[in-house]
């Protein structure tokens, strides 16, 4: 049988007719990004459509520096520069056919914690065009309520008094647009990748917060001088699992030591707003508008908010994967419930945009066997993820008079999941979450003030305070806990029937 071959720039011409390898000069490609927070979504989204262009246009000025802030991103780093920062997407479609890509869009790699500095100067160097970011929608440092930046954060008393060796992404930014501005060089771009409604203007503001706590002038040029575009993006992505290394192994004789796999669906809709130049990724599918409103909106009240739907009321229930999940009838008819009576109310009209096929289409999607998205995965960090995706809208259906009973019972699951850490039936869950400590204490006062979890103000702001809310909730909440079979509770909602367990004698 064929050996593997290790996956590397001299190794490409022996990968096989199988695997599309990049064909443009990757000694000729200049980093113009900058890219914060390589994990698996950047590689399977932003990179693959860079790595795109260059194929299609032959454009190499907009090659991808990575950059990692965090301790942990020692690895990715170590792993991408043994292969000379190439990897392989693995695209897995519903009928089984697989794709097989090794992208060449990244060209190097940067570890803030060696060298903060390093990484400022990169930055600011003259090269560098758009400094793009995937940092979740924690990484933002806002208080889900009130949107204010959160000065009270011991890294960012750190990074304000420290300007030249800074630990999180604004301090960077901040230094390198200082750096910039005093060279006469025109400022880069900004550009959040994260799920969170008009990421550009969070963006802005929490930069502006800092910048302007640390210097006022700058910020007042960052203001007026810095392009943030709003931007949509969409495209699944499981965490990579032993299983891909070994798919890849298997299926196509390549030793790659964190691939990534995707479904082929990829959805990008960008504001054309940059300060200093941008690639052309119109040609290679991506949209450009001048607002980005309706469908990022569309895509965090439906995508990501089914998948939280799914994600808790799954666990609970015993799923593990998202398609397993969505394969379950009961499942499948809450979800579409859920956004039919009380995601679409409240969403906006999005010209050319079938609302009915969107939806038809993510069930479709979320149902794609090949693509295993481990509940675990969407119920990370549900603290910054809720707020955004299900909270808000059980806001507006409050001011509205609408429907709020489906994502009410999500919340009910939520506590619970929080409190007991197990499914139904007792196995032991995987909860990732930056607020797990202050979520679980909460949960944990539900059997002696049910409405303990809603207390939690930067999550539930003053929703406590809200008769109608807090009466489902407190009639789903008690419910789960005298009894946590999750698909009785489900179909009550739902107005269906239970089924009848027929005692034949
Ligand atoms: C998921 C997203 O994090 C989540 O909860 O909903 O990662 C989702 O898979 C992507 O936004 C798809 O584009």
């Amino acid at each position: 049988m064929k050996q593997s071959t290790a996956l590397n720039q001299k190794n490409l011409p022996l990968l096989g007719e199988h695997t599309r390898v990049p064909s443009y000069d990757r000694s000729k490609v200049t980093a113009g990004i900058v890219h914060i927070g390589v994990g698996g979504f950047h590689r399977s989204h932003e990179a693959w459509y860079t790595n795109a262009l260059m194929e299609q246009t032959g454009d190499l000025n907009w090659g991808i520096c990575g950059v990692g802030l965090r301790e942990s991103d020692h690895k990715m780093r170590d792993v991408l520069k043994a292969q000379d920062y190439l990897y392989n997407l693995i695209v897995k479609h519903p009928d089984g056919t697989v794709e097989n890509h090794v992208i060449g869009s990244i060209v190097d790699f940067m570890l803030s914690v060696e060298n903060p500095m390093a990484v400022i100067d990169r930055m600011a160097h003259e090269d560098t065009r758009i400094v793009s970011l995937t940092i979740t929608e924690g990484g933002y440092n806002f208080h889900p309520v009130t949107g204010e930046f959160v000065f009270d954060n011991p890294d960012v008393k750190h990074d304000l008094a420290n300007p030249d060796s800074p630990r999180l992404v604004f301090g960077f930014l901040t230094a390198a647009l200082r750096k910039r501005r005093s060279a006469g060089l025109p400022p880069f771009t900004v550009q959040s990748c994260d799920n969170i409604q008009h990421n550009g203007d969070m963006t802005r503001d929490m930069l502006l917060a800092f910048a302007g706590r640390q210097d006022p002038e700058l910020a007042a040029w960052i203001e007026q001088n810095v392009c943030f575009p709003n931007a949509m993006v969409d495209r699944i992505t499981p965490v990579t699992t032993p299983k891909d290394i070994e798919f890849l192994r298997k299926e196509f004789r390549i030793r790659g030591a964190w691939p990534v796999t995707c479904e082929p669906f990829c959805q990008w809709v960008i504001e054309d707003r940059f300060s200093n130049g941008r690639p052309a990724w119109e040609t290679v599918g991506a949209q450009f508008v001048p607002d980005v409103t309706p469908y990022e909106k569309m895509k965090i009240r439906l995508l990501n908010a089914g998948h939280s739907v799914l994600g808790l009321l799954g666990s609970i229930h015993g799923h593990q994967t998202i398609d397993g999940a969505v394969s379950d009838p009961l499942f499948a008819k809450y979800l579409r419930a859920f956004m039919d009576k009380e995601a679409t109310p409240v969403l906006d009209e999005v010209e050319g945009i079938d609302l009915e096929a969107y939806k038809d289409s993510l069930i479709e999607r979320f149902g794609n066997p090949n693509i295993k998205d481990n509940l675990a995965r969407i119920c990370l960090e549900s603290s910054a993820k809720l707020p955004k995706f299900l909270i808000s809208t059980i806001r507006e259906n409050l001011a509205t008079g609408g429907s709020i009973k489906f994502a009410t019972l999500v919340i009910a699951a939520w506590c619970y999941y929080s409190d007991k850490g197990l499914s139904r039936h007792g196995v032991e869950l995987d909860i990732v979450d930056e607020m797990k400590d202050e979520l679980h204490l909460a949960a944990m006062g539900t059997e002696d003030d049910v409405l303990s979890f809603l207390r939690i103000e930067p999550i539930f702001g003053d929703l406590v305070e809200n008769p109608r809310f807090t009466t489902l909730y407190a009639e789903s909440v008690e419910a789960l806990y005298r009894d946590p079979d999750i698909e009785r509770l489900m179909q009550k909602t739902l107005g269906d029937k239970p089924p009848v367990h027929s005692t034949l004698s």
